[in-house]
């Protein structure tokens, strides 16, 4: 079976009129007018109208249901039809792979289909140009992220995912057998990025991550993709001045190179303003303090405040030096103020980004801090080895690639985002 197509249909213009060409993909649509059948063909880049004459081959072709495969060869002419600029009149429409009637969801869209049931025919699902848009959406995100991050002068690396001990403390741990040892899944590549700035300086990896959290919010899953970067003879504010160049970098490529996608999910994406603003977790406390919502120092911001933070910051903003009680055991206290931290998170409204800071690397502060959130130190001990090696002081932050792309696309539930999402109901497909 000959598999080779001349062209993309996307790429069939005026210039081939009167020529043969042989393309090849998906029906889309069958329609038949006298003695004319009209076939909407779609692959990735496109599609087209199809015109097949008279008897030949005609039966077969009239009995295929949509979404099935074939292989059409024929010669590129001018067209009547509204909504294509030209049409291929069929010589040899050859069948590759015939799909099933009916469909579990309608893969064009007409008939909206609840998101268990898209996610359930995900394959098929991404024959529908919404969901195949936010995909390739995605592949440029990524691509734009190491862009920019390799201009910067970070290094691609891969940490391992099977892990001994918890790198982000003891909660929201997978844990699995590991031959007779015990071990877990990694929840961020925290301590081996930390570790990497002594030989590397500047690393960044962009991977799977897992959380055993049982939450139910379009925001959480359990296992998600997250951007790291750490980078040592940086501060925390140097890695925040990073961090808005990847995202408005990102917006930016998105707005110049997914006009197409952007029109499909009738969106329109705009490089932010920058320098985003930065408001301390004080001052927030005392904004909510003013919304009548009141907190003390110390005390965690909710949903629900981070709800109010958001309508009074609908875009971009830093939320900064959070109290040392409320950060990871790896966080750098304030010099002038040791209650506070070198801390931040990227917020989208109401929605958390990003987190990250400075980092301790005096490994006996990191010792008491550990003991301080009641981690056994022991356990890191192997980690700990490697700040007596000469390491830098570092900084660093973690994004989330989902969350970034469900505020890309305004799309609300990262499940959509995600080709196959995992939550704590969803272990299939
Ligand atoms: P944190 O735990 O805040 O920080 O995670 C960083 C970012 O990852 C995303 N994220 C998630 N996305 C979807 N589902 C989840 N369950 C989930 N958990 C986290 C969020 C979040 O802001 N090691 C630090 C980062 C650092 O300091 O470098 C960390 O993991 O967007």
């Amino acid at each position: 079976m000959d598999l080779k197509r001349t062209h993309y249909i996307g790429n069939l213009n005026a210039s081939l009129k009167g020529q043969k060409v042989i393309v090849g993909g998906w029906i889309e649509d069958l329609r038949e007018l006298g003695k004319l059948t009209f076939l909407t063909l779609r692959d990735v880049t496109g599609v087209a109208q199809i015109v097949v004459v008279g008897e030949q081959g005609l039966k077969e072709v009239k009995d295929l249901n949509r979404q099935s495969v074939v292989r059409v060869t024929g010669v590129v002419q001018e067209t009547k039809a509204r909504d294509f600029p030209l049409e291929i009149k069929s010589e040899k429409i050859e069948i590759l792979s015939r799909a099933v009637h009916p469909l579990p969801i309608d893969p064009i869209g007409r008939l909206e289909s609840n998101i268990d049931n898209r996610l359930n025919a995900r394959a098929l699902d991404l024959r529908n140009q919404k969901t195949a848009a936010i995909f390739k959406i995605r592949h440029h995100v990524l691509q734009s992220i190491r862009k920019t991050l390799t201009e910067l002068g970070f290094i691609e690396v891969n940490t391992p995912k099977i892990i001994g001990s918890a790198s982000e403390g003891g909660a929201n741990l997978f844990s699995l057998k590991y031959f007779d040892k015990q071990a877990y899944l990694a929840q961020s590549p925290q301590l081996y990025k930390e570790q990497l700035t002594l030989g590397l300086e500047r690393v960044f990896e962009i991977s799977s991550f897992y959380r055993a959290e049982k939450s139910h919010t379009v925001r959480h899953l359990t296992e998600f993709t997250s951007v790291d970067i750490e980078a040592g003879f940086m501060d925390y504010l140097d890695v925040m001045q990073v961090l808005e160049t990847v995202v408005a970098n990102v917006f930016e490529h998105i707005e110049k190179n997914c006009i197409s996608e952007q029109k499909i999910l009738g969106i329109e994406v705009k490089r932010p303003k920058t320098p985003f603003e930065k408001i301390t977790y004080t001052q927030a406390i005392e904004e909510l303090g003013k919304e009548g919502i009141a907190l003390s120092q110390g005390d965690d911001l909710q949903d629900s405040h981070l709800r109010k933070l958001g309508e009074i910051h609908p875009g971009f903003y830093f939320l900064m030096d959070w109290p040392m009680k409320l950060k990871p055991f790896y966080i750098h206290e304030k010099e002038d103020n040791s209650f506070l931290s070198k801390s931040f998170d990227l917020q989208y409204g109401y929605l958390e980004l990003s987190s990250g800071g400075r980092r301790l690397h005096d490994p006996n502060k990191i010792r008491a801090r550990l003991e301080e959130q009641g981690l056994n130190t022991s356990q890191f001990e192997d980690h700990l080895k490697a700040f007596d090696w000469g390491m830098p002081p570092h900084s660093g932050w973690g994004l989330g690639l989902d969350r970034l792309m469900s505020v890309l696309t305004k799309i609300d539930n990262v499940r959509e985002v995600v080709l196959y999402p995992r939550d704590p109901e969803r272990l299939f497909p």
